[in-house]
């Protein structure tokens, strides 16, 4: 049957109409069931080992144009709509966003999947099924505000399945439900995101924005996702949670090797855990218990655990890794105790080093610990993360256990992050260099060749330009604020952190700011874009953003400044967001504190876009360095070397620069200035500005005089637009190295060796 006659068929089966009668949003479901049907369609994956990824967070974003990607049908769908009178991006729109994950390593794990299910490897995702998604962010009074984001609607990719276990707590058991998403690999077969959740979730229970009663676990235990990225708070219904997902996981891997006639001990051998960060980490011990249960020996069932699961680790950051206190423990999983004991133990006689004790002085159990005691692998995310972590962070584990240590430098989905979000790019890279580039994005090195062709570089130029008018009309659409595609859009979207330093780029905006005050005018138009969600208690980084929103609502209606600079942070930035911003960078701002992000994927992304990045030698920019080469990227600051002496000797202090050099004292006491303090919140601004004086932790005066000076070389490049779109050539055409697949590829060849 035909794409047109499928979809009539839902038509008249769910609304009694012709497709033509629809609204949108009853086109959206009819797409969505006819989607479903196909996946539903495909073969599973299938081998003798199977890789199961488990992790608190999928950021899968919306589904319907990658799946329509993989599916192969995007083009025939969007004809057949169009011959209907609909527009498929207007439909696309209609669905809503999971946003089941916080950034990175969320955004991260969805990625995997596609390129798991790509490169036709078993493997499944493990997680939970949050009724609501990240918080949705609102601005008032130049203010972050958190409302509730829910994304189930009666049709959704959700596919409830028979599968149901019992988890024990220690007052009560949960019954779980199992919900199945369908991940289609790129031309192939299917895998499945396994969600887990529970029938009594209560969204009722949600008052005054996010607010909710903590202890109805009955009530809660998967209505939200943790609005955390890095930071942990150590709350109980997270350690409930978390048992929650592993249990059940653990439940449905061992019911499916028994049904497989499998031995247990030999569980190694059909199955491999990937433990994403520390949030799964509880599956060590639990999968102990359950094979203790099933009449297995403890020291056998800690050896064949052993050697199934591994281990990634996405941050230096310490209160990132995850250390829960014993009598959390005693009150929710007590059955759990016995078995980290005898971990403790067994890590005690292979090293009496206080350091990598699972138990410590303080009666906290570290679960990066047990997963690297117990796990047959430990990898980092970006070569000079798992340096870090060899030769600082963990460098007492990497001593007793030198060969578990690998890296994996993290990839992204070029599926999503070019297929989807930038089809005019797509398709000129098509024409050039056909589309072997998209099995194997090495090829994308092809493009080299044109590097020297006018033509090529103005056609690259154009297409820029018009992703920048689409961005500029969806902008006004949103915010209301008018933007101008011919000035330089420079673009910072990433969580808000103090490491990422967001602060500095505001430090940025106010150096320009006062320049063009003082007659001074930079080389280019420049229009600063951010993008950011601040974890609800993270009050620092709510000033931030508190200042940026003040800094542009100064600086857009002030008419002398607007001509050449503009302000705009977009409200509630999200996958979806992303992937209209990033076809529209210029500039890539990749800006932490060097040795602070562990990877980045933004920067990748970005990078494929055909942005050029302005970033410290940190995470995966050196690698994009390396690729690239110091003409197409501007690299600055301190480098991780340097910032980890600091750390060690204790001697940097922000009121030394201050006290120093006026020029950068200007630019922080224009934080408190009449023109601020008019506009803005007096204790917020003030907070910020102290820290800068007192504390300033992620050393953003130590880098703010070469940042701004780099960004100055970088607008002056901008305007001789053939030598530009030279670097924007290059930084495409090498960023096959980060294509997911690659990732993926590695993850197998050297952890997982599943075929
Ligand atoms: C997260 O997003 C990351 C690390 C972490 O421990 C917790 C969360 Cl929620 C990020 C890293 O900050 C980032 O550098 C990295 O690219 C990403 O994980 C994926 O590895």
């Amino acid at each position: 049957m035909s794409i047109e006659k499928q979809l009539e068929k839902y038509a008249s089966s769910l609304y009694g109409k012709t497709l033509k009668e629809l609204t949108d949003a009853q086109v959206y479901t009819v797409l969505l069931s006819l989607v479903k049907e196909l996946a539903d369609e495909k073969p599973e994956i299938t081998g003798k080992k199977k890789v199961y990824y488990f992790s608190a967070e999928f950021l899968i974003g919306k589904l319907m144009s990658n799946n329509l990607i993989n599916l192969g049908i995007r083009k025939e769908v969007k004809d057949v709509l169009d011959k209907n009178g609909f527009s498929l991006a207007e439909i696309e729109e209609i669905e809503n966003e999971p946003s089941l994950g916080n950034g990175g390593l969320g955004r991260l794990a969805a990625c995997f999947l596609d390129s798991i299910a790509t490169l036709n490897l078993p493997g499944d995702g493990v997680g939970l099924n949050y009724h609501l998604g990240l918080f949705k962010q609102e601005f008032k009074d130049n203010k972050q505000f958190e409302t509730p984001n829910p994304w189930i609607d009666e049709h959704s990719w959700l596919n409830k399945t028979n599968k149901s276990y019992v988890v024990d707590y220690k007052d009560f058991s949960l019954k779980s439900e199992l919900y199945d998403i369908d991940v289609l690999g790129y031309h192939g077969n299917k895998n499945k995101l396994h969600l887990f959740d529970i029938a009594t979730v209560d969204p009722t229970i949600v008052h005054d924005g996010i607010a909710f009663d903590k202890e109805n676990i009955l009530k809660n235990l998967t209505l939200f996702l943790y609005p955390d990225d890095s930071d942990e708070d150590g709350k109980k219904l997270r350690l409930y949670q978390q048992y929650f997902m592993v249990s059940n996981g653990a439940q449905m891997i061992l019911e499916d090797i028994k049904a497989r006639k499998i031995p247990l001990d030999h569980l190694d051998e059909y199955v491999t855990i990937q433990i994403n960060d520390t949030h799964p980490s509880l599956v060590i011990p639990e999968l102990i218990r359950l094979l203790m249960a099933e009449g297995m020996l403890q020291k056998e069932a800690i050896a064949v655990v052993s050697r199934t699961c591994a281990y990634t680790n996405h941050t230096i950051l310490a209160e990132a890794l995850e250390k829960w206190p014993m009598h959390y423990l005693e009150e929710i999983v007590p059955h759990l105790i016995p078995i980290i004991e005898a971990l403790d133990a067994v890590a005690f006689e292979r090293s009496e080093n206080p350091k990598t004790a699972i138990i410590d002085d303080n009666n906290l159990v570290h679960m990066a610990s047990m997963d690297i005691h117990f796990g047959y692998s430990i990898n980092g995310v970006a070569a000079i993360h798992t340096d870090i972590l060899k030769h600082t962070e963990l460098k007492d584990f990497y001593d007793l256990y030198p060969k578990k240590f690998n890296n994996k430098t993290n990839g992204i989905t070029f599926r999503r992050w070019l297929l989807s979000c930038n089809e005019e790019l797509t398709a000129f890279i098509d024409s050039l260099i056909g589309e072997g580039y998209k099995e194997n994005a090495d090829e994308l090195e092809k493009l080299l060749d044109f590097v020297n062709d006018e033509k090529v570089l103005n056609s690259l130029l154009a297409i820029k330009k018009q992703k920048k008018e689409d961005l500029v009309s969806y902008i006004q659409s949103k915010e209301g604020i008018t933007l101008d595609e011919n000035a330089i859009f420079d673009v910072q979207i990433k969580r808000l952190h103090e490491y990422k330093r967001q602060q500095m780029n505001v430090l940025y905006i106010i150096h320009q700011y006062l320049e063009i005050k003082k007659g001074n005018y930079p080389a280019h138009p420049i229009t600063c874009i951010f993008g950011a969600k601040a974890a609800p208690a993270y009050i620092l980084a709510k000033d931030i953003i508190h200042t940026i929103l003040c800094l542009s609502q100064l600086i857009n209606n002030d008419p002398e400044v607007s001509k050449y600079l503009r302000v705009v942070m977009v409200e509630n930035y999200n996958v979806t967001y992303a992937e209209k911003l990033i076809p529209a960078s210029d500039f890539s701002e990749q800006i932490s504190l060097a040795s602070k992000e562990a990877s980045g994927t933004g920067n990748m992304k970005m990078m494929l876009n055909g942005a050029v990045t302005i970033g410290t030698d940190d995470g995966a920019n050196v690698e994009i360095h390396e690729l690239v080469g110091n003409d197409n990227i501007y690299i600055f600051g301190a480098d991780s070397d340097t910032v980890i002496a600091h750390y060690e000797k204790g001697d940097y202090h922000p009121r030394d620069i201050l006290e120093n050099d006026p020029a950068v004292k200007e630019l922080v006491e224009f934080i408190i200035s009449e023109d601020m303090l008019k506009i803005g919140d007096r204790e917020a601004l003030y907070r910020l500005h102290n820290d800068l004086w007192d504390k300033d932790w992620f050393m953003a005066l130590l880098d703010v005089k070469d940042y701004i000076a780099t960004k100055e070389k970088a607008i002056a490049d901008f305007s001789d637009r053939q030598a530009w779109a030279k670097k924007m050539l290059v930084n495409i055409a090498k960023a096959g190295y980060f294509s997911s697949d690659r990732t993926i590829k590695q993850y197998n060849d050297d952890i997982w060796k599943l075929k």
